[in-house]
């Protein structure tokens, strides 16, 4: 679609302070703000059409500057349940500046009724749902529920993430996929019902 034109902003929300696991300790003593970089979010980026333009703030290493939200057509965000609080706070102030947005990610595929008060809920493995997502938008939607059709991701098919978006040097660590979903069936993690094995 030639001159077509969407500014994405991105925005991963941050983690309840004091959340189990969040290696504070270990960041103080590496010189790193945080452990893991968005990866789910610089998943669905390199799923967008390569014309859009997208902007990437990670709330737990930077603020979200009143700039950003200014220059956004859309806003995307979501994580996993220690975020949720995070998320909401991000939907809400998102709605006040009359910028629709888009969940998704781990915690609004397990509890999508939390996420209500967002404009579009994308549901599951983003691979097999951004095609349609963006096929809406671009057809005027403005709200909205999208939900994976066809199972499971192949995830050989998974695009190569945008780490070109990262401020690598903000991490202690930046992961990479090889697999999705687990073979285990360790009784705290629910990661089967949401990605299978
Ligand atoms: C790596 C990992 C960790 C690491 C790194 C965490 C971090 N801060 O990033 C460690 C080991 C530290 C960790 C810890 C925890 N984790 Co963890 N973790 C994972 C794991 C194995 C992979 C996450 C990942 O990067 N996947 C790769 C990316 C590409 O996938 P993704 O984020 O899911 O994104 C895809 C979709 O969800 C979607 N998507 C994601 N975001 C968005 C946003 C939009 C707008 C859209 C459209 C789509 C979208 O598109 C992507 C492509 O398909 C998952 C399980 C799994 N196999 O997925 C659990 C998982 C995310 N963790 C989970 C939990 C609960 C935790 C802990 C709270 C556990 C605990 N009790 O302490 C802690 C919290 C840590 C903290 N305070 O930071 C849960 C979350 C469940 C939920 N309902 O939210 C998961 C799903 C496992 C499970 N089922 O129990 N975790």
């Amino acid at each position: 679609m030639p001159n077509e034109r969407c500014r994405v902003l991105m925005v991963y929300p941050r983690f309840n302070a004091g959340s189990f696991w969040n290696y504070k300790a270990t960041c103080e003593l590496a010189g790193a703000l945080h452990p893991a970089a968005p990866l789910g979010l610089i998943t669905v980026a390199a799923l967008l059409p390569t014309a859009w333009e997208i902007r990437l703030v990670d709330l737990n290493t930077e603020e979200l500057a009143e700039e950003n939200l200014g220059w956004a057509d859309l806003v995307m965000t979501g994580g996993m349940l220690p975020q949720q609080e995070g998320t909401l706070a991000i939907i809400e102030q998102s709605r006040m500046h009359r910028k629709p947005v888009v969940v998704g990610g781990p915690d609004a595929t397990s509890t999508p009724h939390v996420y209500e008060a967002a404009d579009f809920l994308v549901l599951g493995e983003a691979e097999e749902i951004m095609a349609g997502f963006v096929s809406a938008w671009r057809s005027g939607a403005r709200t909205g529920v999208f939900k994976s059709e066809m199972g499971k991701t192949d995830v050989t098919k998974s695009p190569t993430p945008r780490f070109d978006l990262l401020k690598f040097e903000r991490y202690l660590h930046v992961g990479i996929q090889f697999s999705r979903g687990c073979p285990f069936n360790c009784e705290f993690c629910d990661i089967i019902e949401l990605y299978g094995r």
